[in-house]
């Protein structure tokens, strides 16, 4: 036993230091001091120390025997073309040790479009898999046995309709309902803050959920109702705090949804599924689901729930996607694995590692074969699964653990004291507060101050490609509008009809479950696009409006001389226009992920560009009218989805077609180097990938901006 005190310990630290060790101190997003040395001390009046895995508040674990008694689910996210190659590209997965299936679905998909949709022809097949109908559904399953196999199914708007589909591909493939295992991310209020995929107004979209767990409670006992998303809060650049809080906040929502169905709480609560985000802040994000835990059973005990179970939060995590670089891309495959790492110290049931090459495409054979045996390699030869929550005790990760919790605590109270996460959402708060804290990390990134190798230090001079995974998005597109026709050409009509309109009755009555009659129409192959629009008749569709935040990327340049020089230079351009320099940043197609374009749109504010954030899911010839309209000199387009190829020139010759040419169009975000030749063969002027400082993009768009002025 040392004699020595902490008092000892900091004179040492400051002989050695020449400095106090305060300057020592790592002042994180998440507002939380990390002190460079953690001692008994700190753990004084933590009173979930003692607790044991398996009981509540469960912070060590929901089981008893954690991974020693069976190790988490490898279950990886995948999708993309048509269910036959979605299916093949599974088959092999789980032939190599896969253990759980997820599917991506394409953004048409997600918005409740089929194939055949105008306003989708970038989008089909692209992010994921093209589902029209039961037909898709099954050939998704075809030779994988549903009564054995779990599988998630990451969707959010259209989650009537493909949930309805499963059931039924379940059914025809003899699996009743009853046997079905799996998770339905079914997680709208997220969708209204960060990932965009929803279809109808917030309180219909409640509706929708509380409908889909009442159903799914009484008729599928195996399958988790939902998925209660942090993952794409701070894919959108929230701090782990914010992911904490806003998702413990849209589960207790949602829990009172169920309630207010009539539900008991015991009758659902433990069929309740989380999932969050696990970045590169390593020990704070096995914090982060130990605390999620604690903080869980904590707002459950309030709904006096019997089952122990029902306290009990079970989550699935995905290592982050935004932590991954497009420059030199090998070294995600290290990121990966220590994301992957702390998810599993946190404790995690279920895990997705992401592939190297995330920041630029979808994974190809090799790069998810990687990314697999990432976990296969944890599970099978690091021991890390033989003994439970092995960070229990440790000075440093409990009182992170205390410290998340007690700072995520505030802001779900904050949450509270609006009348709860719907009318959080409504008002703005957490969308405002997420996009903040984005456009400070980029600030910080673009500074230097945030280190990201190969990115802002450690640069290669060359990159070598990296061979990709290509969609043809318009093979897709044909394949499926001929089996989508067939479909209907073989169908009862009136049969499918009327099961349409049976649906549409139970959204106007407001009584009867949506679910129970789509599952109806879904078997008289109704279509994913007829499903949808037969509650749209009733419901609409919800359009958000985009606001642009301000004043956080600018001062964190305060007094940077580069900075300075930019803002002078654009104040000379306006000077010379007589106005502004203006720029549209455009969102096209399906693609929900608005993280670039708010930061683009926040950034270029502040530099000095008058912004106009253009709606989300216009069609190219909607973006040009809406640009022409509003007089703007420069047309950025922001893609993440893959859609660039297809709607990038499709602006560029609607600008042209309306007598705009003089408008620049320039294109950034998950755009691959192989990619780029091709968008300035086709009228784009520059392209920003992945990685790119914000600064630099400025200038440039000021340099094209400014030449074309000269060449007038
Ligand atoms: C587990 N079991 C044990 C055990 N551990 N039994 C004995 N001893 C142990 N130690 C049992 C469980 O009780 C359960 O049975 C069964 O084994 C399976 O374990 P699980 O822990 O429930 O795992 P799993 O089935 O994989 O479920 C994990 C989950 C689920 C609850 C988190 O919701 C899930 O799989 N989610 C995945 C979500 C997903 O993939 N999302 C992708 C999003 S991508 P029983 O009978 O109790 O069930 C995305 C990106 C984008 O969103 O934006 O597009
Ligand atoms: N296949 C595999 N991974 C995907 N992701 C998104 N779509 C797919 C897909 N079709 C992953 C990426 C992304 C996150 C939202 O999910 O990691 O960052």
């Amino acid at each position: 036993m040392s004699e020595k005190t902490v008092q000892d310990w900091a004179a040492l630290a400051e002989k050695e230091l020449k400095a106090s060790p305060e300057t020592l101190v790592w002042h994180t997003p998440e507002g939380i001091d990390v002190k460079p040395l953690y001692t008994a001390d700190d753990l004084a009046g933590m009173d979930h120390l003692n607790s044991l895995p398996g009981f509540k508040p469960f912070v060590r674990g929901p089981r008893a025997t954690m991974y020693a008694g069976r190790p988490w689910t490898i279950r990886q996210y995948a999708g993309f073309s048509t269910a036959e190659e979605s299916n093949a590209f599974y088959r092999r997965n789980l032939a190599a040790g896969q253990k759980g299936l997820s599917v991506a679905f394409d953004l048409a998909t997600h918005r409740g479009y089929d194939s055949d949709h105008p306003r989708v022809v970038g989008d089909v097949g692209k992010a994921g898999v093209a589902i029209d109908s039961v037909e898709d559904m099954k050939i998704l399953f075809d030779g994988i046995p549903l009564k054995e196999m779990s599988v998630s199914m990451t969707m959010n708007g259209a989650v009537i309709p493909i949930l309805a589909n499963f059931i039924v591909a379940g059914e025809e493939q003899g699996c009743s309902r009853a046997e079905l295992s799996g998770t339905i991310q079914n997680d709208i209020l997220k969708e209204f803050m960060v990932r965009n995929t929803y279809i109808y107004p917030p309180e219909p979209s409640m509706r929708i959920i509380a409908d889909i767990i009442e159903y799914t409670s009484k008729e599928m006992p195996k399958f988790n109702s939902i998925s209660i998303s942090g993952y794409h809060m701070q894919e959108a650049g929230a701090t782990l705090v914010q992911e904490l809080a806003f998702t413990l906040a849209d589960g207790r929502e949602y829990v009172r949804a169920a309630l207010d169905k009539g539900l008991n709480v015991d009758d659902f609560a433990g069929r309740l599924s989380f999932f969050f985000a696990i970045g590169m802040n390593f020990f704070m994000e096995a914090a982060k689901l130990r605390a999620a835990r604690l903080l869980w059973s904590r707002i459950m005990e309030e709904f006096q729930p019997t089952k122990a179970s029902s306290l009990m939060l079970r989550t699935h995590c995905q290592t982050s996607g935004v932590s991954l670089q497009e420059q030199d891309p090998y070294n995600n495959v290290i990121r990966t694995a220590y994301e992957a790492l702390s998810a599993a110290l946190g404790g995690t049931q279920s895990l997705h590692t992401n592939a190297l090459d995330e920041a630029i495409a979808l994974p190809t054979d090799f790069s998810a074969r990687i990314a697999r045996n990432t976990q296969l390699i944890l599970q099978h030869e690091t021991g890390v699964t033989k003994v439970v929550d092995p960070l229990a005790g440790s000075y440093y990760v409990e009182s992170l653990t205390n410290d998340l919790a007690t700072k995520a605590w505030e802001l779900i109270e904050q949450v509270e004291a609006m009348g709860g996460m719907t009318r959080a959402v409504a008002e703005g708060l957490p969308k405002r507060l997420i996009e903040e804290a984005a456009t400070r990390r980029q600030a910080a990134v673009d500074r230097g101050e945030e280190v990201i190798v190969g990115v802002n230090k450690y640069r290669l001079e060359t990159e070598d490609q990296l061979d990709i995974l290509e969609v043809d998005n318009a093979a897709v597109r044909n394949a499926q509008i001929r089996r989508l026709e067939d479909t209907k050409r073989r169908r009862d009509s009136r049969r499918a009809a009327a099961a349409l309109e049976a649906l549409t009755d139970v959204a106007r009555s407001g009584t009867g479950n949506l679910l129970a009659a789509a599952v109806e129409a879904a078997r008289e192959r109704a279509t994913v696009g007829e499903i949808s629009d037969a509650m749209r008749a009733v419901f609409n569709d919800h359009t958000a409006v985009p606001v642009v935040v301000r004043d956080v990327y600018g001062p964190a340049y305060d007094k940077d001389p580069e900075y300075q020089n930019l803002v002078a230079r654009i104040d000379d351009f306006a000077a010379e226009l007589k106005r502004r320099p203006k720029i549209m940043v455009a969102k096209l197609g399906q693609d929900g992920h608005d993280r670039g374009a708010k930061i683009i749109a926040s950034a270029f504010g502040d530099i000095g560009f008058e912004v106009l954030a253009g709606p989300l899911f216009q069609t190219p010839e909607e973006a040009a009218d809406l640009a022409i309209a509003s007089k703007v000199h420069v047309v950025g387009m922001s893609s993440l989805a893959a859609g660039h190829k297809t709607l990038a020139p499709q602006l560029v010759e609607a600008l042209k077609a309306k007598g705009a040419e003089h408008v620049i169009v320039v294109v950034g975000g998950v755009i691959p180097r192989q990619d780029y030749q091709y968008l300035l063969d086709h009228g784009v002027s520059a392209v920003f990938g992945p990685g790119t400082n914000v600064l630099e993009a400025a200038r440039a768009v000021l340099d094209l901006m400014q030449g074309r002025l000269r060449n007038a």
